[in-house]
């Protein structure tokens, strides 16, 4: 408390009144000591380093006990005149200290948040000893690498959506309605439209009529994606797999302009010392149709996927003049790319996201 202070000013003022008579003189006195009760108190605040500091300055030059607050009890002791002049510096200085307070806690409040941003900051790009840097996951590497390859060798990424028609993943692909080529996939049904209209895409086949419906030939186009079966998990299966097509569309494309491409993408992708090889086989969607296979320099060959020449029937669905228009097409998976690649023996390894397993990659 400031009673010695106060009340010593107090009685100079009232005995001022008292004495003169004069309610002028006692303004003065008054207004002279509430202006050196401010400039103190200013040089406190100004003084105040932390927040808490500033909240125990503020309470003792503003708050209900401060001077100023007890000066103001004893105003009612003034003439009326007096006391007009004196409640009006009284409240100005109130104010002012109030003010001064506010400005100092907003400067003290952003110096506190940028001391403790820079205490609690982290830099994630830092490795830490010990932990491993973040890479991208095996089958993103991959495709990544196929579609560099591909790119290289002329050919624009072609994407489209995972859930689809079924018009694009069976029908313009030349399988009818019932034919039993559709019971090769193990597909999932979305509820959605009829009964079996919508669908998880079974192959990424849908992505190369959404090409050719798109926009005019020529196409030299790869289209990567995730594609669905209904397949119980196992070392060799998933419900969840990759596949890249290819579509090759132009005037005078020819069976050996897809072994040669074929060949070019093996020696670009895998190396010089590996080969590829065409056998006989169906696809719906292609005639003639082949499965293609890749010899590794060891001698052993690896069952990549299949390719053929796109049927006629799919040309003439998607609305091109199959007397005009030729081409080629094929599709391997993704997965059992890097599996081979990188000596992986299960497929759900590269799904489980173990980070032992991954961090090796
Ligand atoms: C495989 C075989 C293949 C195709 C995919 C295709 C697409 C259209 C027209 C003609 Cl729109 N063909 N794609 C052709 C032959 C084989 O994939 O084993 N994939 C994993």
């Amino acid at each position: 408390m400031s009673d010695d202070s106060t009340g010593s000013d107090d009685t100079t003022g009232s005995d001022d009144t008292g004495s003169t008579g004069n309610g002028d003189t006692g303004g003065d006195d008054h207004t002279a000591e509430i202006g050196r009760i401010e400039d103190a108190a200013r040089v406190r605040i100004a003084a105040a380093t932390t927040l808490d500091e500033l909240r125990a300055v503020e309470s003792a030059v503003v708050g209900r006990r401060s001077p100023l607050a007890e000066l103001r009890q004893r105003l009612g002791s003034l003439e009326p005149d007096e006391r007009r002049t004196v409640g009006r510096v009284l409240n100005a200085a109130m104010q002012a200290l109030a003010a001064a307070a506010n400005e100092r806690r907003a400067v003290l409040e952003a110096a506190e948040r940028t001391e403790q941003l820079l205490a609690e900051r982290m830099d994630l790009t830092e490795v830490l000893p010990g932990r491993p840097a973040g890479h991208l996951h095996l089958v993103t590497q991959a495709i990544q690498e196929l579609e560099d390859v591909f790119v290289g060798m002329g050919f624009t990424v072609a994407e489209g959506p995972e859930v689809e028609t079924d018009w694009n993943n069976f029908g313009a692909l030349n399988f009818p309605p019932g034919h039993p080529a559709r019971d090769m996939y193990d597909t999932l049904y979305v509820s959605y439209g009829e009964p079996g209209s919508t669908l998880l895409r079974t192959h990424t086949s849908p992505v190369q009529v959404r090409v050719m419906t798109g926009s005019p030939p020529p196409y030299y186009a790869v289209m990567p994606g995730r594609v669905f079966r209904s397949d119980t998990a196992d070392a060799t299966h998933m419900p969840v797999f990759h596949q890249i097509e290819g579509l090759v569309v132009d005037h005078d494309i020819t069976f050996a302009d897809l072994a040669g491409t074929i060949d070019a993408f093996t020696k670009a992708y895998f190396g010089g010392d590996f080969a590829s090889r065409l056998r006989p086989s169906y696809f719906p969607f292609t005639e003639p149709s082949a499965e293609l296979d890749i010899r590794r320099p060891d001698g052993t060959w690896l069952e990549l996927g299949g390719c053929g020449m796109v049927h006629p029937n799919v040309l003439r669905n998607c609305d091109l003049d199959p007397d005009e228009w030729q081409g080629f097409a094929f599709g391997f998976g993704i997965d059992r790319l890097a599996m081979s690649r990188h000596g992986v023996d299960d497929l759900r390894d590269l799904f489980t996201n173990d980070i032992r397993f991954l961090t090796q990659f």
